[in-house]
């Protein structure tokens, strides 16, 4: 009908009639919205990450063009995020300057990316998200800034996408055996007790030992393992190859753990990779292994690109509250835990001599975190 129609008018009429009806609609589109939003960030990629529209990497993103939003819409926008560095990184956004400073009551920016760790050169679809609430009433403009940050360590929140969901997990166990790898001395079962605590949590990890070559070099105490490997562990350098590897001073920088243990005649403390000691640590051993101890969670990444997970006590029981930490405080919440390393204080409040949770009845004390 519509075709017919316009065979019996002139071009210029038919024109002006396709006007009228975009008019209409647009009209109609108003009414019936009652508001309309539009506008646009600013980018600002960090050092080392080059932002592009196009996977050709051609041309560079300074502004992010929202355009007109309706109450309720969902809108997305790709782009593409290549590492410019030399070390692996992990892509971050962040908002900033927002104009209205209200407007994220309004506005809800999420993102995504399709790596969560990209290699230098390597690139990944980052989608940027805005939400417009439905709720809102009046006219406006707004704009903010979309900072494309990245970090180049590990923090707790990774835990889900380098350990759990790592296909290529691993957890060892210091074994009970003697001789044992760098000199270590035979571990306890309460190691492998603590270690279920996260080994649940693992959906395809394999499991070994640390007298097992295939897991650790008998020589160095170093792990195998190609990049992306996740390696999980308990207990401490007194027992764990794997851990006294990381610590020993001799240890190329690249390969050794955030936090070291430190033994100063019979004072047990927790040392920075750098020597530092960090306040609030020490402990005497005559407390250890009965109502108290000092245990350290950390995660990092080694020289070959693996994920490394480190979690011990100065004595057993503090292993064993180790894991008990970050089965009920780290992992229930890990979206808000952006450290590297953590270092907690249990203490046997109850005092029935046995490492319960702090809903049980002991206390959990955070000395000390960081990255
Ligand atoms: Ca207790």
């Amino acid at each position: 009908m519509l075709i017919k129609l316009f065979q019996k008018i002139s071009h210029a009429q038919a024109l002006s009639i396709v006007l009228m009806i975009l008019v209409a609609i647009t009209s109609a589109h108003f009414l019936f919205t009652g508001s309309r939003v539009s506008n646009a960030s600013t980018a600002i990629a960090s050092k080392y990450l080059g932002v592009y529209y196009d996977l050709e990497l051609t041309k560079r993103v300074y502004s992010i063009e929202w355009g007109a939003l309706i109450p309720d819409e969902h809108r997305e926008i790709e782009v593409y995020v290549q590492n410019e560095g030399a070390e692996p990184l992990c892509p971050s956004l962040a908002t900033d300057n927002w104009t209205p400073a209200d407007a994220p009551s309004y506005l809800r920016f999420s993102w995504s990316s399709d790596k969560t760790w990209i290699k230098p050169g390597e690139v990944t679809t980052v989608t940027q998200s805005l939400h417009v609430s439905s709720g809102i009433k009046k006219v406006l403009n707004f704009s903010f800034d979309i900072l494309f940050q990245a970090r180049n360590y590990l923090i707790m929140e990774d835990f889900v996408s380098l350990f759990a969901e790592n296909p290529k997990a691993k957890m060892i166990y210091p074994s009970l055996n003697s001789p044992k790898p760098l000199n270590c001395s035979a571990a306890m079962v309460s190691d492998w007790t603590a270690s279920a605590f996260i080994f649940t949590k693992l959906s395809n990890a394999t499991e070994g030992l640390d007298i097992e070559a295939n897991f650790v070099d008998p020589t160095t105490g170093k792990v195998h393992g190609d990049i992306g490997t996740g390696i999980v562990t308990f207990g401490g350098p007194i027992v764990n190859p794997v851990v006294k590897y990381a610590e020993s001073v001799s240890t190329i920088e690249s390969d050794q753990a955030p936090i070291r243990f430190h033994d100063q005649d019979g004072i047990y403390s927790f040392q920075q990779r750098n020597g530092s000691d960090i306040p609030g640590t020490s402990l005497p051993t005559t407390v250890i292994n009965s109502n108290q101890d000092m245990f350290v969670i950390e995660i990092y990444r080694d020289t070959a690109g693996r994920y490394i997970m480190l979690c011990y006590g100065f004595g057993w029981k503090g292993t064993y509250a180790a894991g008990k930490y970050f089965d009920t405080l780290i992992y229930p919440d890990l979206n808000s835990h952006t450290e590297s390393w953590i270092v907690v204080k249990w203490d046997d409040t109850n005092g029935d001599g046995f490492v319960n949770t702090s809903k049980d009845g002991d206390t959990y004390t955070v000395i000390s975190k960081g990255n």
